[in-house]
């Protein structure tokens, strides 16, 4: 296959490693753990892997010679740059223990387990993918792991290749499933262990030992670039309002992140908007007077960053999701045998009377992206909702009535972009390609150790990498019970914007300036070689969180 410059460049690059991964590590035990909510739920649910205690590891003063093992791996759900560095970290790790470790890829996602899809992944090919973006070493899926026939037929393949232990490299969802699957070969004996990797570009598996999924580092600075083209455009000809949609199926983290780059006039932050219980009217009133109080500057231009998960924020959109999830997994065929204009009238006539009120009233389009197929863990496809062109042609209505009553005289010409896919498989920046190698060669240490139901968690990170902090956490540490396809389950809780923490702060402290004034930032592309404050800078978010800044 032909390469690139970049490409060939980036292939010779040498992830960095935490200073205790260099070499043979011992696990230290820290003390026991549980839920962060519904504890005695989530121990009845995981009897066999509650209650773990978190892992760091140490230099090894009494290195021992390692066995081969043979392990699986899997890539879950959304793509997220740096999962190829991931995985070549597993395979280097694994090799470390034993040369004659073996590492075998599942296609496709989880399915591919259930289905017995795999390819063994040998050095030449691992080298083929070194520090690149994407997932197509073995590709993606979203297939939900939840049945005992899909386990027990995932154990043929596992045991038929003396598989020891699975890795899940994937967000909230993948990592449930994680734990699940776990707790059930735990259960029966299978001599399997499973260990969790954290990924997602939205952000939103955090807590104080994960302190990042990897891929927001790559997919925001993507972004940050992109948005920052596109304000140094509307600075330039001064005549469009770009309404600029950010993926992050819940939480707004990429939005913010964002936001605190590039300095837009308007960013919406979806929890704020649940938390001050705003309308669809109110968000669209509170832009129409930004565009209003810029034309009075004789600025009819700006930018507006849109969450992606918005919709699913505004509390009586909110109301409305939950019931539709709810009348829609009760009723899957009756629905689907219907034509569009019967499905719409089916579910007015089937919603209680506020909700069906509040779907009437949304634009027809709107209002049928809302129904169309979930994916299969019980989310509303928000990537397929056009939050941004709803935005905008509130707006543009909002100030004609307001041009009307002489309380506008500007010109409100839009642009819509949607930035979801454009990161998602960007080449890792030195961040992600270094956390992404340490996560997966972590996770051959937690392989090696024993454990199962355990998330490979690397810490420190506005540190240099060298003084990483390395270990695991049990997954059910970070579980609650919620509502998922009309049931309750136990699932990772999702971490969503604080608006106490201080991303959300620093950002809310200078936003009215930013609406007002033009106060763009260029963050300009990725640089992968450089000096270290240009090329290895992490995230403002992880900045603020974790520095006094
Ligand atoms: P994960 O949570 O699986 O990492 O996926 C994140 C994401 O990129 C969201 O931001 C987005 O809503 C969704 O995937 C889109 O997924 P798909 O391309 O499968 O529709």
């Amino acid at each position: 296959m032909k390469k690139s410059a970049l490409q060939k460049a980036r292939a010779a690059y040498q992830p960095k490693l935490p200073y205790a991964l260099k070499g043979s590590v011992v696990a230290v035990e820290g003390n026991p753990t549980q839920s962060v909510a519904d504890q005695e739920e989530i121990k009845h649910l995981f009897p066999n892997t509650y209650g773990l205690p978190e892992i760091t590891f140490e230099k090894n003063p009494n290195p021992t010679v390692g066995k081969p093992i043979n392990v699986g791996v899997i890539l879950s759900g959304g793509q997220a740059p740096g999962g190829h560095n991931v995985i070549s970290g597993l395979f280097d790790g694994i090799k470390k223990i034993h040369r004659d470790s073996k590492l075998y890829g599942f296609l496709m996602g989880p399915g591919g387990l259930v289905d017995h899809n795999y390819v063994e992944l040998t050095a030449p090919i691992i080298d083929e993918y070194r520090n690149t973006g994407g997932f197509d070493i073995i590709g993606s899926g979203r297939t939900k792991l939840e049945k005992v026939e899909q386990f027990d037929k995932g154990l043929e393949i596992l045991k038929d290749l003396n598989i020891k232990a699975l890795v899940i490299i994937g967000g909230d969802d993948s990592n449930t499933n994680a734990a699940v699957l776990a707790e059930y070969y735990k259960k029966i004996g299978a001599g399997v262990q499973v260990i969790g990797v954290p990924k997602t570009i939205d952000g939103d598996l955090k807590n104080s030992l994960i302190e990042t999924s990897f891929g927001f580092d790559t997919a925001t600075k993507v972004y940050s670039e992109v948005i920052g083209n596109i304000q140094r455009d509307c600075n330039s000809s001064k005549k469009y309002w770009h309404f600029i949609k950010l993926m992050g199926r819940s939480a707004s983290h990429i939005a913010l992140e964002c936001a605190l780059q590039t300095q837009p006039n308007v960013c919406l932050i979806s929890e704020e908007v649940e938390a001050n219980n705003q309308t669809l009217d109110q968000i669209v009133e509170y832009i129409a007077g930004v565009v209003a109080r810029r034309a009075e500057d004789g600025n009819n231009f700006g930018t507006v960053l849109v969450p992606e998960g918005l919709i699913e924020f505004i509390p009586a959109m909110k109301r409305l999701i939950a019931e539709l999830n709810d009348i829609l997994a009760a009723n899957a065929t009756q629905f689907a045998s219907l034509s569009p204009a019967e499905q719409r009238e089916y579910i007015i006539k089937n919603l209680t009377p506020e909700n069906s009120a509040a779907y009437a009233s949304l634009p027809e389009g709107v209002a049928r992206q809302l129904t169309l197929d979930r994916d299969p863990h019980g989310n509303v496809q928000v990537s397929l909702i056009e939050t941004e062109k709803l935005l905008s042609e509130m707006v543009g209505r909002k100030l004609a009535k307001m041009k009307e009553e002489g309380k506008y005289k500007g010109k409100f010409a839009t642009m819509h972009h949607f930035f979801g896919y454009e990161g998602r498989c960007a080449a890792p920046s030195n961040f992600d390609a270094d956390y992404c190698y340490a996560l997966g060669y972590n996770a051959s240490c937690l392989i090696n150790s024993g454990v199962t139901g355990y998330m490979s968690s690397v810490r420190n990170l506005v540190k240099p990498a060298v003084q990483w902090v390395s270990g695991g956490i049990p997954i059910t540490m970070m579980m609650n019970m919620e509502r998922r396809n009309g049931e309750l389950k136990p699932v990772i809780q999702k971490a969503l914007v604080d608006l106490d923490g201080k991303p959300f702060k620093k950002f809310a402290a200078q936003r009215g300036q930013w609406a007002v004034e033009t106060c763009y930032i260029y963050p300009g592309p990725i640089q992968y070689f450089g000096p270290a404050e240009v090329c290895d800078q992490p995230t403002l978010t992880l900045q603020y969180e974790k520095l006094d800044k």
